[in-house]
């Protein structure tokens, strides 16, 4: 988003400030918010708190990813998502956060007009029908992807795949291609910060990044005092707002968060 005014009366300025995306997840399992909106008003209700807070999007998800996570049937999944979908539109920008065609498919006819996919596999989907398309970086299945994940240059790896799968989007018709690290997808901590340290290096790609760290594991490690326990996904929000500023400040044009009054504070002021 561009905005543009003076400091002090005094200095014109002109930023860009990062796009904040929040979460509305629909399931009973998600790791920080399962369960939580399941329900479908509970759902659009939270969407519309989260617009309210300034979130540029809303990411409406029926599946959980989370490690070890169980497939969801598509019929149960089009059954969470699409409602809220449909209730969202009219509100806000609203993006779907599937691995399933069909799913992208009927939320794109309920309104959506983003598809995120963690199976950087839906760009056809995207293309048909002219909205955007996030392609995720994942190593695996979320059931097995924390099996000991190994690469030999992370950093490397992941901008090859995603170069890859953005240059298949933009050959299939998808305008507005979108890259993402994939933050927690099949990677130990240490690849997690190895993505987070060389994010210029996917900037450096011309496709805007998306980063979402919100509340995951790897903070729960790097908050725990030594020695200490993990912190659990509900009080990792002062390490999801470092995160996300880190991430903006290095170049990401988008954050997905949880949080997202706070994160929208801190993007206008890392554009400033
Ligand atoms: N992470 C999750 C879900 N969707 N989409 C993108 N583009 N990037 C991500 O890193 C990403 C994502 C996992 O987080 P969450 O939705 O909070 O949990 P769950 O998968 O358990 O529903």
């Amino acid at each position: 988003m561009v905005r543009r005014g003076r400091f002090d009366g005094a200095v014109d300025f002109t930023v860009v400030i990062p796009l904040v995306m929040g979460v509305v997840n629909v399931t009973p399992d998600s790791f920080s918010d399962g369960g939580r909106f399941l329900d479908p008003a509970a759902a659009v209700a939270h969407g519309r708190e989260l617009l309210s807070e300034g979130a540029d999007i809303v990411d409406v998800g029926g599946e959980s990813t989370r490690p070890r996570a169980e497939p969801v049937p598509v019929a149960e999944e089009l059954r969470r998502v699409v409602p809220v979908v449909e209730a969202l539109a009219p509100h806000g920008r609203v993006s779907i956060d599937t691995r399933r065609a069909a799913v992208a498919e009927a939320a794109i006819a309920a309104g959506a007009t983003l598809v995120n996919d963690v199976s950087a596999s839906l760009q056809e989907v995207a293309a048909a029908a002219g909205v955007g398309w996030v392609a995720m970086h994942m190593r695996g299945q979320p059931g097995t992807m924390q099996d000991d994940p190994r690469y030999d240059d992370v950093v490397a790896e992941v901008r090859h795949f995603l170069v890859a799968r953005a240059e298949a989007g933009r050959a299939a018709g998808v305008d507005d291609v979108w890259i993402d690290p994939g933050i927690g997808f099949g990677k130990t901590t240490a690849h997690n910060l190895a993505l987070l340290a060389h994010l210029d290096e996917l900037v450096a790609t011309g496709y805007p990044v998306v980063v979402a760290t919100s509340r995951k594991r790897f903070l729960g490690q790097l908050m725990a005092a030594a020695d200490g326990p993990e912190v659990p996904a509900d009080d990792r929000v002062e390490g999801s707002l470092a995160t996300a500023t880190w991430a903006m400040a290095n170049g990401a044009r988008m954050v997905r968060v949880h949080d997202v009054r706070m994160t929208a504070e801190a993007a206008r002021v890392v554009a400033a």
